[in-house]
């Protein structure tokens, strides 16, 4: 590269006497190629306007680094002097020294030296290619207008980011408030609910206690008056099938009269012997019986044979083929069904068993059959299951007296219970952190979703992460709400969720969000840095605040 005519006046500089010295910088000085970069201040070609003091022309000029010190002719005499290249600011003589660039109107800058003067503007002011065939044009004010304008823009946008973080920090605190005062109203009936469910709880049992006593006591009567009809029916079918079976009329039944009996025969052969008697009945069937020994005995095991003549009369009627039916004894004379003639029993009635699916409301009102025992055969034997009685007036009114106590305390456990749960729904507002101002806790369990090339990722602030494939198929949890992590200068940096679906082989996944300023509440990208670690980005108009600085380049460096 050419030296330019400084050069060669600084290098003689150093050969003439003191006077001429001075006579010569002062020359210099006014050569306004080599030293003016500026009509503000006057400092070396390259050297910054924040350096400018270090360079001092009434002074010798002392290195950066404090590597030397040199007379002030030196700087920028394309010699090198100082290690770290201070002394030429301007020149490309330095192997580690910087050029600045003021590009007045545009963003300053250092490029390294060996650019200067080579041919390649890297200025926008032109500065680096002072004495260069380089043809450039000086965009600095274009390059600034244009920065500026991207500046405003960039600006209205952080400014419309911090005026939805305003509204979204006014709504949460008003929210906030809301909470606050409806758990502590809450936390208050929930007390005086506590209360009542306990006095209810009292009520509700000196009201069963009673009920019990009357339906035990209805129920027992119950069972005594159907043993009652059993009795009767099983006296009546003896009696009726004794001076059948008494062939001679003696008031005796004989084995031998059983033996005629055709229904006793098991192996249909036409002969009843003794050992196919006790088969059948046991020794009974071999011993002598009067009336009433056999009612109360021998007729229970023979009843389900025997043959009434009616029967057998109707059966050759009706089909030989037929299997014979059971003895169907008749009617009691007794009507066992009539009450203590008050008129609170009702009279059995085979219609009403069809009903026995009544509601379940009415079976406290009404008597369920559903106590059949052994001793009741006769009357399933029939198809007539009998029906309990409906309960006696008094009877009727403890049971309501019960079931609204029963009502009234269930009313107030479930009241309790989803008071309970409104509790703990209202409780995570005053765990959680929303921001000083709240700014946050509108977006509490707001979800976002991501799509990607696999998966669609789901956040739920202070709630949950999610994916799931996108080919279909379950969620997979990635973690839930942990923290805020922040840093000195942004409490709401990321977020952190942890606690996920455990890794294959690997540890439980975790996610961390990254938080910054935007518009709109977006989730932005969601990666897997490393296995079964996530990492999303999230937009927030949440964290929009005023820049406490207004950007660099609004303020050009004179
Ligand atoms: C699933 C997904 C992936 C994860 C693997 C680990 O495929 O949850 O994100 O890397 O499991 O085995």
């Amino acid at each position: 590269m050419a030296a330019p005519c400084y050069v060669e006046m600084s290098r003689c500089c150093v050969y003439l006497s003191k006077f001429a010295l001075y006579l010569l910088v002062l020359l210099c000085l006014l050569c306004v190629k080599h030293t003016v970069e500026t009509p503000h201040v006057v400092r070396p070609r390259g050297v910054p306007l924040s350096k400018a003091s270090l360079y001092d022309p009434e002074k010798n000029f002392g290195c950066l680094d404090g590597s030397n010190v040199i007379p002030f002719h030196f700087v920028n005499d394309d010699y090198c002097d100082c290690a770290d290249g201070s002394d030429e600011p301007g020149t490309s003589a330095c192997p580690h020294g910087f050029f600045h660039c003021t590009n007045a109107g545009y963003i300053p800058k250092f490029i390294p030296s060996s650019r200067v003067n080579d041919g390649i503007c890297d200025c926008c002011d032109l500065s680096d290619e002072y004495d260069s065939p380089a043809r450039c044009i000086n965009d600095c004010k274009e390059l600034g207008g244009h920065r500026i304008r991207e500046q405003k823009e960039k600006l209205e946008q952080i400014q419309k980011g911090f005026e939805t973080r305003q509204l979204l920090a006014k709504e949460g605190t008003e929210k906030k408030k809301e909470h606050e005062e409806k758990l502590e109203q809450l936390q208050q009936e929930l007390q005086e609910l506590e209360v009542k469910k306990r006095e209810l709880e009292v009520v509700k049992k000196a009201a069963e206690e009673p009920e019990k006593q009357a339906k035990e006591a209805h129920e027992k009567n119950w069972q005594e008056q159907k043993k009652q009809k059993a009795d009767a029916l099983n006296k009546a079918g003896a009696e009726a099938a004794f001076p059948v079976l008494d062939v001679d009329g003696d008031g005796i039944i004989t084995p031998e009269e059983l033996m005629v009996r055709t229904e006793f025969d098991m192996n249909d052969d036409g002969v009843i012997t003794e050992e196919e008697l006790k088969t059948r009945f046991g020794d009974e069937g071999l011993m002598d019986w009067d009336l009433e020994t056999f009612t109360e005995t021998m007729w229970y095991k023979l009843k389900y044979i025997y043959q009434h003549p009616k029967d057998e009369e109707a059966e050759v009627a009706d089909d030989n083929d037929k299997e014979p039916e059971p003895f169907s004894p008749p009617s009691p004379s007794v009507d066992v069904t009539e009450g203590d003639g008050d008129g609170s029993e009702h009279a059995l009635d085979e219609e009403e068993d069809e009903d026995d699916d009544d509601d379940d409301d009415d079976d406290f009102l009404e008597g369920e059959d559903d106590d059949e025992d052994a001793g009741d055969m006769d009357d399933d034997k029939d198809g007539a299951k009998d029906k309990m009685p409906e309960y006696e007036t008094e009877t009727k009114r403890l049971i309501q007296v019960a079931n609204d106590a029963r009502n009234a305390y269930e009313e107030a456990q479930q009241q309790h219970q989803t008071m309970a749960d409104e509790i703990k729904n209202l409780e995570r507002y005053t765990k959680n952190y929303y921001g000083q101002e709240n700014e946050f806790l509108q977006l509490d369990k707001q979800c976002f979703e991501y799509t990607e090339r696999e998966y669609i990722y789901k956040l739920c602030l202070y709630d949950k992460v999610s994916q799931r494939p996108k080919a279909g198929g379950g969620e997979t949890s990635l973690g839930v709400w942990d923290k805020w992590l922040g840093t000195e200068d942004n409490e709401f940096d990321q977020m952190s969720f942890s606690d996920g679906v455990q890794c294959w082989n690997g540890p439980k996944r975790s996610a961390k969000v990254m938080v910054t300023c935007g518009l709109e509440n977006q989730l932005l990208s969601a990666s897997e840095p490393n296995r079964c670690e996530y990492l999303f980005t999230f937009t927030t108009p949440a964290v929009c605040t005023i820049p406490t600085r207004t950007p660099d380049l609004l303020h050009d460096e004179l």
